[in-house]
């Protein structure tokens, strides 16, 4: 077992049943002329962890940690879309519509896919997901117990949206959650910061936050390795 610096206190876990989930890193999200930013958002703020997502997929590799990519998608025919789900936006910008990467958040279109500066290696999971959460609809949680795995590390977007949604499954699921601060980011800084807040509150009522360092420094990788 290995313990790490966090807040509100320790994270202690066996990497052997640890894995890394990078939360929807996707195109549509994170880079202009995608579908944030056609609801109004600045996909800078979104754009910046980059670097931090890729050093830490760099650590866990070089650990041998499992590593997990989620995309939110819907099947083509959205059969897998609630209504509830398209309804929120405006005409235009709904889920399935014509964007301009593509359907927006349709398997297999452009924006769908995940960045080329954080794709996935062969033998990496990718986890499409209709929901926010990754457990929703999924089957990941059986896939998690074949591996034995227990503790999952959390980076990606959005802090407040999938990835806090996609932590409380997994906490209620029983795994024990660490999300790493620099590679996670919001739309809106001040909800990263409330969700950071949430989750670390009442003696980590959803889990625990820690520096991309303190785990690096853990695994026995150096800061700026890429
Ligand atoms: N991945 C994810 O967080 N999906 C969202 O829709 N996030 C927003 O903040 N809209």
């Amino acid at each position: 077992m290995i313990a790490i610096d966090a807040q509100p206190d320790a994270f202690a876990f066996d990497p052997e049943r640890t894995a890394l989930v990078v939360i929807d890193m996707q195109r549509d999200f994170v880079e202009p002329g995608g579908f944030g930013a056609a609801l109004g958002n600045d996909v800078t703020l979104l754009r910046a962890i980059i670097p931090a997502v890729q050093q830490l997929l760099a650590t866990a590799r070089a650990a041998g940690l499992l590593v997990i990519h989620t995309r939110e998608s819907h099947q083509p025919d959205l059969s897998d879309c609630p209504p509830a789900k398209r309804e929120g936006a405006p005409a235009g910008m709904r889920i399935g519509d014509e964007g301009p990467m593509g359907r927006i958040l349709v398997r297999g279109e452009p924006g769908n896919d995940i960045l080329p500066e954080v794709a996935p290696l062969p033998g990496e999971w990718i986890i499409d997901k209709p929901g926010k959460g990754m457990f929703y609809a999924t089957g990941l949680q059986e896939r998690l117990a074949e591996q034995g795995i227990e503790y999952l590390i959390f980076a990606g977007v959005t802090t407040e949206v999938c990835v806090q949604t996609s932590m409380r499954e997994a906490n209620d699921r029983g795994y024990r959650c660490l999300l790493i601060d620099e590679a996670t980011e919001s739309y809106f800084p001040e909800f990263k910061q409330a969700t950071l807040a949430m989750i670390t509150a009442q003696g980590g009522i959803v889990g625990r936050v820690a520096q991309l360092h303190e785990l690096q420094r853990a695994l026995g990788a150096t800061h700026d390795r890429d």
